[in-house]
């Protein structure tokens, strides 16, 4: 393929080895990715953690091309169109009780700087203007835009900003393979993690903290699962000083545990509920935030024709991205969809755990429809390891996802038990290979 690949700066790529030796993907059907030359890789990524129902699904397919042709675009500000309001309405059908307020954005950075606004803005509404910070947690990833960056956890994400945002802090992360490594679902040990929150609120008072967001499963550092009673003591230490919990849900959303939401599944309903990836099937770019009534309730005072929340995006309720959407939902519903990963779970755990004993694999874990395997980092060359192992699965025909030395599996929901079985095979002599 002649292609002059220099003007394109890639993201979060190392451009200069990407380009000496591309990898390219030009189509995508089912469970399958193919090559401009043909070649045919398994998805066992599910694009990047959103193309949860697999790729190319019909109705999908059918509902974006017929709405491009019936109403491409429609201004959200002051003016509606019926998909947005029929939309927000069907996510009500699958949202955790209680947050019935859906706002849209257009990806999961914007979902979660929009969630943080909201936060801050209630405080101010509700009467505490004092409650400014907020609090993320080490190892946590909430996209790239200027909130998400600052209250993100991964250091090589943060230094080149600066402090991108005054006044927030971090609870230490969960990840402790001393007490945990090889847990099978979430690990036994760590409830107490959560008390961290409580040294924060010593140190700056809880009066002065607007909220804490966490992902429910910590994703993009290598899938870092809540150790048991560590949600609920987060939710219960929140309540206690009138703290908003936001649950960051872009990659735990629409099915990746078994249930349709991190929350259901386990039990915690936070606040606010940021996604993104999933609410689409990574057709077209839309994210949403779920909020709960109380929150929204409190801005619908003063005088009726005042702009009650003045932030919104040209693109919230974009036209194809509901259209999109519906169908996703549609696709969902028909398949069972969002709750497959529960009955995917012990084929998916057994095949994971496989892999233990492999050379310089110190850890592997896994829940619903997610599987990491971790290795020990190479001396004086962190993440290499991972990142062979993710070349010789390429090299292979298994599209995996290496992030520092873990690899990270997250297949489409309709993945067969022999794929599952498939990709750990390719795993398996991947990491022998590179060892
Ligand atoms: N929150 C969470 C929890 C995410 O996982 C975002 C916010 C940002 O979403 P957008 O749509 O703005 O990218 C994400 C994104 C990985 C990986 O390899 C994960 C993400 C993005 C890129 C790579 O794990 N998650």
């Amino acid at each position: 393929m002649d292609l002059n690949l220099d003007a394109l700066w890639m993201p979060f790529t190392a451009n200069r080895d990407f380009k000496r030796s591309p990898r390219l993907l030009s189509k995508a059907q089912g469970m399958h990715y193919w090559t401009p030359e043909g070649r045919q890789v398994l998805d066992a990524t599910s694009g990047l953690w959103c193309v949860n129902a697999g790729h190319a699904r019909p109705r999908i397919v059918e509902a974006i091309a017929r709405q491009a042709a019936e109403m491409d675009y429609a201004p959200p500000f002051q003016m509606g169109h019926p998909l947005a309001f029929e939309l927000a309405d069907r996510l009500l059908h699958i949202a955790p009780a209680g947050l019935d307020r859906v706002f849209f954005t257009n990806s999961g950075s914007e979902s979660v700087d929009t969630a943080l606004k909201i936060a801050l803005a209630f405080q101010r509404v509700r009467g505490e203007p004092q409650r400014t910070r907020l609090i993320g947690r080490e190892r946590g990833y909430h996209g790239v835009n200027i909130g998400g960056t600052a209250l993100g956890g991964i250091g090589g994400n943060r230094k080149l900003f600066g402090s991108a945002l005054s006044g927030v802090d971090h609870l230490r992360h969960t990840h402790d393979l001393a007490r945990n490594a090889f847990s099978r679902g979430q690990p036994a040990h760590g409830a107490e993690f959560a008390d961290d929150l409580e040294r924060l609120i010593a140190l700056h008072d809880a009066s002065t903290i607007a909220a804490v967001i966490v992902e429910p499963m910590a994703g993009s550092t290598g899938a870092l699962m809540p150790p048991q009673g560590y949600l609920q003591r987060l939710r219960q230490l929140c309540d206690q000083h009138g703290i908003l919990l936001i649950f960051d849900e872009v990659i735990t959303g629409f099915g990746r545990l078994g249930a349709p939401f991190a929350a259901q599944h386990y039990g915690v309903i936070p606040d606010l509920m940021t996604t993104a990836k999933g609410l689409t099937n990574g057709c077209v770019p839309m994210g949403a935030v779920f909020v709960k009534r109380e929150l929204h309730d409190a801005f619908m005072q003063g005088p009726p024709t005042a702009i009650e929340l003045p932030h919104g995006y040209t693109y919230s309720g974009h036209p194809l991205a509901c259209a999109a959407a519906l169908a996703t939902l549609d696709t969902h519903a028909e398949e069972g969809l969002l709750t497959r990963a529960t009955e995917l779970h012990p084929a998916m755990e057994a095949a994971m755990h496989s892999l233990a004993g492999l050379p310089h694999v110190i850890d592997v874990r896994n829940t619903g429809l997610v599987g990491a395997v971790e290795f020990a980092p190479r001396e004086g060359a962190p993440g290499r390891r991972a990142f062979e192992v993710f070349l010789a699965c390429w090299e292979a025909g298994v599209l995996v996802r290496a992030t520092g030395d873990t690899i990270a599996i997250s297949p489409p929901l309709i993945v067969s038990e022999a794929q599952l079985q498939h990709i750990a095979d390719t795993l398996r002599t991947a990491i022998t290979q590179v060892a």
